[in-house]
């Protein structure tokens, strides 16, 4: 026996949007089942003429430099973690083109809300390097954002700074101001009930806010496969009514159109948008995972022939902007500046036992206020300060 009421649902016709009061917001249309997807630069760096977006030399440079320093501060956080010199790290090692292009259209004043895998965008906001060091290794110093920088702190609950997102994005809308917010966050975090709450109310009250959806094929070892029915996770715009897009995260020139085409939106009152940027998680999900017993090794070397920074260069190249050796020395700076950075913060992380229970209750319960006069007791026997 057939079950009717799946059938039904699945033969009813599209029905035509209803019509919303005048106020000028656009609909989604009936066939709003259509993803646009938007692809600028192909894998080998060849630029679609018609979709270039054309940024000027100096942009361009920004973009590739912030892309670099992204990838040189992913690599010696893994080795500083292996050296057991850094805490637990999530690497973005070959999403560095979707961190990049999400916040290259946003100003000072807009707002951002990450997820953890951000530190990429995070430096192109202004985060010092030397702070997200702290941070990644548990010094609470380097947790809050730069005074002068409208971000968030990123979010390690999955999915949980999404509402908060589009709260934020509500009050800069209630005073009328015309700056916009963008999340992040993975294709896991789609699963969760929050963000599809974050998705509906964001829609129904035109929140100007940018939901990006970085797809990089893993939820620590949860393909995508098993966490969403369908292919599409941009699908799940249309289903609450923001418009979305579907964007080769690997491409930093359809990043950025895409971003800016949303952030127009928003800015001008047309409400949010979901950009599903498709990419890949290369690394491990964390340096406390070993991807290997979970994935094949034969997934990721594809990958590698999609490299976000080597098709990017061989654009700059075909454009007479930068050259290999050019590409070297950028790569060399910015090393330079990594390493500065972890001088700096070799300087600063002066370890403090004595204060690992001061920092998550504002009044210790007994049992806890017990377990620190044993600690302290212990660190005094071994002589630590
Ligand atoms: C609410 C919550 N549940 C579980 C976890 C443990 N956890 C950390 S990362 C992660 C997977 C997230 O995958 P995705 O959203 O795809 O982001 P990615 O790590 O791939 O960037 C999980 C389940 C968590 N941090 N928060
Ligand atoms: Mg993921």
């Amino acid at each position: 026996m057939p079950d009717k009421t799946v059938e039904s649902v699945r033969s009813a016709p599209h029905r035509p949007t209803r019509k919303r009061g005048g106020d000028g917001r656009p609909r989604i249309a009936a066939e709003s089942g259509f993803i646009e997807d938007l692809h600028i630069l192909d894998e080998h760096g060849r630029v679609d003429d018609a979709l270039d977006p054309n940024l000027d030399p100096a942009d361009l440079m920004r973009i590739h430099r912030a892309m670099v320093l992204t990838r040189r501060f992913d690599i010696r956080m893994i080795n500083m973690q292996r050296q057991g010199k850094m805490g637990t790290f999530a690497p973005g090692y070959g999403q560095e083109a979707t961190q990049i292009g999400q916040v290259f259209p946003l100003t000072e004043r807009d707002w951002y809300a990450p997820s953890y895998r951000s530190f990429g965008a995070q430096i192109w906001r202004g985060w010092p390097m030397t702070r997200l060091l702290l941070l990644w290794d548990g010094f609470f110093e380097g947790f809050p954002p730069p005074p002068e920088v409208n971000d968030f702190p990123f979010s390690i609950v999955i999915g949980s700074h999404v509402l908060p997102a589009v709260g934020t994005a509500m009050g800069m809308k209630y005073r009328g101001e015309d700056t916009v917010m963008v999340t992040n966050f993975g294709d896991g975090a789609l699963s969760q009930g929050a963000v599809s709450e974050a998705l509906n109310f964001a829609a129904v009250n035109a929140a100007p806010v940018i939901f990006i959806c970085e797809n990089n094929g893993w939820a620590i070892s949860t393909p995508t496969e098993k966490q969403c029915a369908h292919e599409v996770l941009a699908l799940r715009g249309p289903g609450f009514g923001v418009p979305a897009i579907r964007v080769d995260g690997n491409d930093v020139l359809a990043m950025i159109v895409a971003t800016r085409r949303a952030v127009e939106r928003a800015r001008t009152g047309e409400g949010p948008t979901f950009i599903e940027a498709v990419t890949y998680r290369m690394g491990v999900h964390t340096t406390a995972d070993n991807p290997k017993v979970y994935r094949d090794e034969a997934e990721v070397e594809q990958w590698k022939a999609k490299c976000p920074i080597a098709r990017f260069e061989r654009y700059l190249a075909d454009r007479g902007i930068l050259d290999a050796a050019g590409a070297e020395g950028v790569a060399e700076e910015c090393e330079q500046e990594v390493l500065e950075a972890r001088t700096q913060f070799y300087e600063q992380a002066v370890r403090q036992p004595r204060e690992i229970f001061d920092y998550v209750f504002g009044e210790l319960t007994p049992t806890l206020e017990a377990q620190k006069r044993e600690y302290l007791a212990k660190l005094d026997r071994k002589g630590i300060e």
